[in-house]
């Protein structure tokens, strides 16, 4: 069971981003569960898909790293009574940090766990100058394993190289995507097979 943890600021893409995802694995007959943690104005619902063995639940919750342990092992438990699902979607606020919400799920009780930590980016409003980044985006950027930069749609081609640039002094082991995920385009592409290839 792979757990992507989905994290970036309000309006980058994360809904949107999981919509496909669940659209792009529903049509592979996957089982996916997908939690997001919002306030329940998410625009997706179990009618959005029409798969068997996708769930979808959202939460609103205080404490992330607290509660979020107990949602996400509930959700799966109940998916779990047909079959343990293979990947887990959890879609974070745009203050979290996502290595410490990795540690509390850690120790659920499912064989075979691993964890992705990704972060996407709005390349059209996101800095790339480093000292404009407040101090827990640059931790995100820190902890993340993957990083997505979408809607290159909304700007130009040196926007988005500074961006890259700026990313990889930050955190010079990332993997870093570009893409509009709203074109559907080669490096959306690639970005979604990263996501769900072992
Ligand atoms: N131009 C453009 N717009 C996009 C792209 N991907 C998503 N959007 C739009 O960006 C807006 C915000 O997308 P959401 O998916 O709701 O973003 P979010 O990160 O889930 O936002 P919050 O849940 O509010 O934090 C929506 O209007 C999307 O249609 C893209 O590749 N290009
Ligand atoms: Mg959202």
């Amino acid at each position: 069971m792979r757990t992507i943890l989905l994290c970036g600021l309000q309006g980058s893409g994360k809904t949107s981003l999981i919509g496909k995802i669940g659209t792009y694995l529903g049509e592979r007959s996957k089982k996916l569960a997908i939690i997001i943690i919002g306030e329940g104005d998410t625009k997706l619902d179990e009618n959005s898909f029409p798969f068997e063995g996708i769930s979808i639940q959202e939460l609103s919750v205080d404490c992330v790293p607290c509660s979020l342990r107990f949602a996400v092992e509930k959700t799966l438990k109940e998916m779990a009574e047909k079959s343990v699902p293979e990947f887990v979607f959890i879609e974070l606020e745009g203050t979290a940090f996502p290595a410490q919400i990795k540690e509390s799920l850690e120790h659920m009780p499912f064989e075979d766990m691993s964890f992705l930590l990704v972060y996407l980016i709005d390349a059209g409003t996101f800095s790339s100058e480093i000292n404009k980044l407040p101090k827990f985006i640059i931790t995100q950027i820190k902890e993340s394993e993957i990083i997505g930069i979408n809607k290159i749609d909304s700007t130009d081609e040196d926007k988005v190289f500074s961006i890259k640039y700026m990313l990889e002094a930050i955190n010079p082991d990332v993997s870093i995507f570009e893409f509009s995920a709203r074109d559907d385009d080669e490096g959306f592409r690639k970005f979604l097979e990263t996501l769900v290839s072992n």
